[in-house]
């Protein structure tokens, strides 16, 4: 049972701490929102649980809340960032074949344009 706490390896987590910086969007007592480092469209934020989950369906299992507080923050983060007008899109990579390379539950918010289409 994973119980949320952060990890001394984990990026995001030192990101939260502000060991690590960041160009920081938003913050709120359960979530921590940053820019991505490799943007894939004009905007492209990452929202991240303060508290440590590998990946959202562990984030799901332990902490449903917490899942539902982020993506309630997704809307938040794309109304500030003026991207909630012209739509966006909300990405959960989960593992490996999704391309999860940092393993510490984010959702990344794409927008700012019409994105290509994905999944193949
Ligand atoms: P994913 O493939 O879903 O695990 O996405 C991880 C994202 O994290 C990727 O789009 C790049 C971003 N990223 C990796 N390292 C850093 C960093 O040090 N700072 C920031 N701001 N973003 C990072």
């Amino acid at each position: 049972m994973a119980d949320g706490q952060a990890q001394p390896d984990c990026l995001f987590c030192k990101i939260v701490a502000g060991e690590i910086p960041a160009t920081v969007v938003r913050q709120t007592d359960l979530t921590f929102t940053f820019k991505d480092i490799n943007p894939q469209a004009p905007v492209h934020d990452l929202i991240v649980p303060r508290a440590h989950y590998r990946n959202a369906a562990e984030l799901a299992a332990n902490a449903p809340e917490l899942a539902a507080a982020l993506l309630t923050e997704a809307a938040e983060v794309a109304k500030a960032v003026g991207i909630a007008d012209g739509g966006y899109r909300i990405v959960f990579n989960t593992d490996a074949h999704a391309g999860q390379t940092v393993f510490h539950v984010h959702a990344h918010v794409l927008g700012g344009d019409f994105l290509s289409t994905f999944g193949t």
